[in-house]
């Protein structure tokens, strides 16, 4: 346990956090009204990694980026590691998408049809061809699918579709592959989904065995929703396996992590510190899944990380012992304060002296953008198609 005197211990534990960072975070993106492109956007699956590199090398904890597949196919993945690996990255989650195609309008894996249920598991498999030749340890699974109106299709026919394709994706996972399973509460659809929680896909896993666990996007709750609780449930049973973390205000907002409600971040992260599931060994992929629709990609993204690593510098400031007494002696004041006094100390000044004993920048925003590489990109990536949500 961290002391809260130790301070090198703290340092070492954000010296030794990891984050990785989605390459469809890098690509424009928008809404349903309107996508607004962006100049030195990258084009190519190469040039989405060659952006969260730039992260890494001004964070220092942003050593991976997550794969969208078909959204990042290349034609030799093991070419496509080789030039992350060069850039000083590697290739992170892989990311599946059964929501995009024609195909899939009553649904992938829970669609009625058995020849649609069996394309999009098809390509579940395809993507851990590609964990295989990436090197890629978590395969992780998000289904839009779901039902506008009751009656529509069969509630419970969906689940037994639906367990029928993640046993046989489970069964195809080498030894050291995982299966991370998101939730989703509503949209793209909006009377019932077939993953709308973190008890379902809880229950899966279950189901599954343990190479199994729950993926927390942040941003898939109902309002108010308590996610340090799940968090904290799901540790003790030993099923957290990653999160997507963002922000959002109303719905799935994809927006910075951190910027809507940094104190339930740092709710979030004490429960990781106090489950002692910060170390990466421990095994949590601790993901951002983010659009940046209408401020620049790279500095958000390295936001992003920044606000997470305060957030976790916080938490681990969190006076653990002190915490304990005021608990058990039902000190219902003291203990607040005790979590209060953490997360209303300034740990800019902590981090900083993190990023300068690692040979870094501490302040990295400001750092990238005197490195001239926004102007760089926006001056080398003219012509051809720019990625984009969905492309
Ligand atoms: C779905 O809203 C989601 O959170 C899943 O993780 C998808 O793969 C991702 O967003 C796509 O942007
Ligand atoms: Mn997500």
């Amino acid at each position: 346990m961290i002391q809260v005197s130790d301070l090198t211990a703290v340092k070492s534990a954000l010296r030794a956090q990891r984050i990785e960072t989605p390459s469809w975070g890098y690509a424009n993106s928008g809404t349903r009204f309107k996508v607004f492109p962006q100049p030195g956007v990258p084009r190519t699956p190469e040039e989405k990694i060659a952006d969260a590199a730039t992260v890494h090398r001004f964070t220092g904890v942003a050593p991976s980026v997550a794969l969208h597949i078909p959204w990042d196919r290349v034609e030799d993945f093991g070419a496509l590691t080789r030039y992350a690996r060069d850039l000083g990255v590697e290739i992170g989650a892989i990311n599946t998408n059964v929501f995009q195609d024609e195909d899939y309008k009553l649904g992938s894996v829970t669609n009625p049809d058995p020849g649609i249920r069996r394309k999009a598991t098809d390509h579940l498999l395809e993507a851990i061809d590609i964990m295989d030749a990436t090197g890629s340890r978590d395969l992780k699974l998000w289904f839009s699918d779901g039902i506008n109106y009751p009656g529509q299709d069969d509630l419970r026919d969906r689940q037994d579709r639906l367990a029928e394709a993640l046993r046989e994706t489970y069964e195809r996972l080498g030894d050291d592959q995982r299966l991370l399973l998101e939730y989703k509460l509503f949209e793209p659809a909006f009377y019932a989904t077939d993953i709308p929680d973190w008890g379902t896909s809880y229950a899966h896993c279950l189901q599954l065995g343990e190479k199994a666990t729950v993926c927390i996007d942040t941003g898939h709750h109902a309002p108010g929703t308590n996610i340090e609780f799940i968090v904290a449930f799901l540790l003790r049973a030993g099923k957290l396996g990653a999160f997507d973390f963002n922000s959002r205000f109303y719905a799935d907002d994809d927006l910075m992590a951190g910027a809507a409600d940094p104190f339930q971040l740092f709710r979030i992260m004490y429960e990781i510190v106090r489950g002692d599931a910060l170390d990466p060994a421990y095994g949590i992929n601790f993901m951002l899944d983010q659009c940046h629709n209408i401020e620049r990609k790279i500095p958000a993204v390295i936001r992003s990380v920044m606000n997470v690593q305060e957030a976790t510098a916080k938490a681990l400031l969190v006076d653990r012992d002190a915490l304990r007494a005021a608990q058990r002696e039902g000190n219902v004041l003291e203990a607040n304060a005790i979590l209060m006094d953490a997360y209303n100390t300034d740990v800019r000044p902590l981090l900083a002296e993190v990023r300068e004993d690692a040979g870094l920048d501490p302040d990295p925003v400001a750092a990238y953008a005197r490195s001239g590489y926004q102007q760089q990109i926006e001056a080398e990536r003219a012509g051809g198609q720019q990625a984009g949500w969905g492309a």
